[in-house]
């Protein structure tokens, strides 16, 4: 993943025209587009392939599954043109590596410790044994808190020059250069974007605030 900008949208939108047209504003302001269930369900795998023609597309079709089964939904996300997928960490080494075999050519990124006050119960106290998990088995990289830096920091302790991708900036609280001056390679960004009036501007907004806080 190339990360110019160092920001990544989420595009949670449910109406696909509307999603066409954030994608199309964006795509040159971000490093990546995000699309995840309610994206796929709203717009259907024609729509994601389409993104996925706009640049480096990641998919967020989460697998929490056995290994069959993750092989099974990453074969069909990797042959949409996604460029990259989010797996969560808690299903075990067996199905991270049955998505990164399925993968091939496309990175898989590993959920630790979720974002939100939840995540602190049962994912937080793993994240670190996920974060470690999540390279042995040839994960591209993690996905952290952006909500909690210190985490971020803990974490980038564990996974070396391995990519951090941090969501919460935001709608849920965090601060994009907190998170990336705790070690994020990039933040992920959803509402704090796509509900702006100018979506672009708010994203290069966000890429100037880490430029100015961090720079590289
Ligand atoms: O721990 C996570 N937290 C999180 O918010 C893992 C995620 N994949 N996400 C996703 O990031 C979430 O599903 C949404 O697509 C995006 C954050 O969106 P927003 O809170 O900036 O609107």
């Amino acid at each position: 993943m190339r990360l110019d900008h160092r920001v990544i949208l989420a595009l949670d939108v449910t109406d696909p025209s509307r999603a066409r047209t954030i994608a199309g504003a964006v795509k040159s302001d971000v490093d990546a587009i995000k699309a995840g269930w309610a994206l796929f369900l709203a717009g259907g795998a024609d729509l994601i392939r389409e993104l996925a023609g706009l640049g480096y597309l990641l998919a967020d079709m989460r697998t929490a599954e056995i290994p069959n089964t993750t092989r099974l939904i990453v074969e069909q996300v990797a042959a949409l043109g996604a460029s990259g997928i989010i797996t969560q960490g808690f299903v075990g080494e067996d199905s991270i590596r049955a998505a990164v075999e399925a993968a091939g050519e496309a990175d898989v990124f590993v959920i630790t410790e979720m974002s939100h006050p939840g995540g602190a119960r049962f994912t937080a106290p793993h994240a670190e044994e996920m974060a470690r998990m999540a390279i042995q088995a040839g994960a591209a990289g993690i996905v952290a808190p952006a909500t909690r830096p210190d985490r971020v920091k803990a974490l980038r302790a564990i996974v070396g020059s391995r990519l951090i991708l941090a969501p919460g900036v935001g709608a849920q609280g965090g601060k994009a250069s907190d998170a990336i001056a705790a070690g994020a390679d990039a933040v992920i960004v959803g509402r704090a974007i796509y509900e702006a009036k100018d979506p672009a501007k708010a994203a290069r907004e966000i890429a100037a605030e880490i430029r100015s806080t961090v720079p590289r």
